[in-house]
């Protein structure tokens, strides 16, 4: 249409220019219409051109404007809210991307899923949203004889099967029973007479005497017994003396204290006796604010008392590590081509459990696991001195796991020390070490 338009305005200067030649050319109204019609061509142009550029600039703001949207996204970009842990706690609160956050249980508690996450580019979480999930102590099958156990919020407790009684049901119920042997009389015959007390005292009470067709028999009230001095007299039976050496067990698992007419059970400071009244049962320091521990310390509850303990980060040559929770201490990136740094550890854990005396061997207490694999092989050893050496061993459970197992039952009271190396070696070569410091506060005694 353009080049038409352009061949019509060639043509009327033509004309103009050689108007003496005449008759071949247009008249006036011819060339007139033609350049009406030209005109309007030309209009319809302009009109689609100037749409065409409007268009384009509309286009070109529309391209600037999400480019600015997507820059200022990169910029303040942020994750999700993570959910909060229930029975733990999230470390970290900055969601923006390349930040990490971390998560922690509460003691009795297990974290399953993603020990850390990292906020992405993608602005998506990395790993998967951990639980807590409460320690199934039964696991290791504490209660003996036969025993139902129940697990409870960093602790057990045992039902025991009938004949055994315990924090284990370790120990049969006593079958000899405190049996006062009285004399039945015949109600028409008897004549009840209650003697004066010979000697007075808790531990001596009057005895009850019937006569019966001129024989009398006395009796005692339950826990008292007659005296052998006299029919009248009764004495408390000191049934702790009298059971000390039974065979069917002990009467208290601690310290039996004689009453008049009964005896109770008492057990050392830090413990409670147990509602069966025969046991001991450890108090809960921590859960119950009869600590003293600071404000940077953590209180572990152990068996006949308590402990403060606070994490310090290692002071290791060639690197420098930080805390990254309140029980664990991460390297800080080594410089490039530092290879010094590069072979101390990664990471150390540590890890605080009570334990009663004399725990019995073998038997896993503390478990390591890789979260993901890096190098082609993953090695797991014991480190520390002969004192772990000779309590401990490390073993691996399946592809990722180590095993801290208890091989020598540990006499308490004491405080037993063993780590746990994971390393990571790729072609030979270390890629990765993690020691993981395991802290066994055992007790005095075994219950
Ligand atoms: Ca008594
Ligand atoms: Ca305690």
């Amino acid at each position: 249409m353009f080049i038409c338009a352009v061949n019509v305005i060639f043509l009327v200067c033509f004309c103009s220019l050689h108007q003496t030649f005449g008759q071949d050319c247009p008249s006036r109204n011819e060339i007139q219409g033609s350049l009406r019609q030209v005109q309007k061509l030309l209009s319809a142009h302009e009109a689609s051109y100037m749409q065409s550029l409007r268009n384009l600039k509309k286009k070109i703001s529309a391209l600037q404007s999400s480019a600015g949207k997507q820059t200022s996204k990169t910029i303040n970009s942020t994750c999700p809210k993570l959910d909060a842990l229930i029975n733990g706690r999230k470390l970290g609160k900055s969601h923006l991307v390349g930040h990490e956050v971390y998560f922690l249980c509460d003691p009795g508690y297990e974290l399953v899923g993603s020990e850390t996450r990292v906020c992405q580019e993608t602005l998506t979480w990395s790993g998967q949203q951990p639980i807590c999930q409460d320690i199934n102590e039964c696991a290791s099958s504490p209660c003996l004889n036969a025993g139902t156990c129940v697990d409870e919020v960093n602790q057990f407790s045992c039902v025991c099967a009938k004949g055994w009684t315990g924090a284990t049901c370790q120990s049969p119920v006593p079958t000899f029973l405190i049996t006062i042997t009285n004399t039945s009389a015949t109600a028409a015959a008897a004549a009840a007479t209650t003697f004066p007390a010979a000697t007075t005292g808790p531990f001596v009470r009057p005895s009850r005497c019937t006569t019966v067709q001129g024989t009398t028999h006395c009796t005692c009230e339950p826990g008292y017994t007659i005296s052998g001095r006299d029919s009248y007299t009764c004495a408390d039976i000191d049934e702790c003396e009298l059971f000390h050496n039974g065979q069917a067990g002990r009467l208290c698992l601690h310290a039996c204290v004689n009453t008049p007419g009964g005896y109770r059970c008492s057990c050392p400071a830090g413990y409670d006796v147990t509602r069966d009244g025969r046991s001991c049962k450890d108090i809960d320091e921590c859960a119950t604010r009869q600590n003293n521990c600071s404000k940077d310390q953590m209180c572990i509850n152990t068996f006949g008392g308590f402990q403060c303990v606070r994490v310090d980060c290692p002071k290791i040559r060639n690197a420098t590590y930080v805390k990254t929770s309140p029980m664990r201490c991460e390297r800080n990136p080594c410089p490039v081509e530092n290879k010094a740094c590069s072979q101390t550890p990664n990471s150390f854990s540590y890890h605080y459990m009570a334990v009663v005396s004399n725990l019995s061997a073998p038997r896993v207490m503390f478990r390591v696991s890789a979260l993901r694999q890096i190098g082609d092989t993953l090695r797991f050893s014991l480190l520390g001195g002969k004192q772990a050496r000779r309590h401990f061993t490390v073993q691996r459970s399946d592809r990722l796991t180590g095993q801290l197992m208890l091989v020598t039952p540990v006499q308490g009271p004491a405080t037993v020390e063993a780590e746990v190396e994971m390393s990571e070696l790729e072609r030979r070569v270390q890629v990765g070490r993690y020691i993981t410091k395991v802290t066994l506060f055992v007790s005095q005694y075994d219950f």
